[in-house]
């Protein structure tokens, strides 16, 4: 039985977005993006979205309460419902603590976790052609480059926090999108 809770890490551009819609519809499960929820967020003009667009505007990341307040109830119903894809989520380790205890009431924690390695150029020059086809507000040059230097900072300490959990898989994604899923794909079966 392959994992069917997935945690998808990695630096922005990696691949999370477009592997999450993947490999959630491989498994039979739930697809839930941070990024989408808060983009809806912003979208809809609620409370939570109006404080959280300037933070994504500046690529920036949004509050911890925030971001856990909008994604765990998701997280919690797609357990309950047969599993879930969550990427873009923990991006910090207080985030992660919080999540953990959360989902350890509910039964409903990660199975595994896949780190999307990809090279910080490869990613940049990703986020830009995606610049030019759907004009991200955070897909500037200048906010890719703050973005990936706060994955550094920030969230990539989260690579060791799993590893030391015992649920890390490191998926190389600097290659084809079919090439990537088959990979997810084969660390989650084994
Ligand atoms: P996200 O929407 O998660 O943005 P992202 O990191 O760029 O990832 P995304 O999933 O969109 O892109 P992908 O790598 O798939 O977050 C946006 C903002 O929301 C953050 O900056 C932050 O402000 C906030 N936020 C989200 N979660 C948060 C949290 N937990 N805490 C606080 N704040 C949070 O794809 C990039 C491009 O590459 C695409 O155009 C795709 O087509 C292309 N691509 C993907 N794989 C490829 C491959 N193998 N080959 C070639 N191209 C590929």
């Amino acid at each position: 039985m392959p994992a069917s809770n997935v945690l998808l890490l990695g630096p922005p551009g990696s691949g999370k977005g477009t592997q999450g819609v993947r490999v959630a519809r491989r498994l039979g499960v739930e697809h839930i993006a941070t990024g989408d929820l808060l983009r809806a967020e912003v979208t809809a003009g609620t409370a939570l979205g109006q404080q959280a667009t300037w933070f994504m505007r500046a690529g920036d990341l949004v509050p911890d309460e925030l971001i856990t307040q909008l994604v765990m109830p998701c997280v919690v119903a797609a357990a309950a419902a047969g599993g879930y894809v969550l990427d873009g989520f923990p991006r910090t380790v207080a985030q992660a603590r919080t999540a953990r205890e959360l989902a350890e009431q509910v039964g409903a924690s990660p199975h595994a976790v896949v780190h999307l390695d990809v090279p910080p150029e490869q990613a940049t020059s990703r986020m830009l052609a995606r610049r030019r086809a759907q004009g991200r507000v955070d897909d500037t040059a200048e906010t890719i480059a703050h973005r990936i230097e706060v994955f550094e900072r920030v969230t990539r300490p989260l690579v060791e926090y799993y590893r030391g959990r015992g649920l890390l898989h490191v998926v190389g994604a600097d290659r084809p999108v079919d090439e990537v899923t088959e990979a997810i794909m084969r660390v989650l079966s084994g």
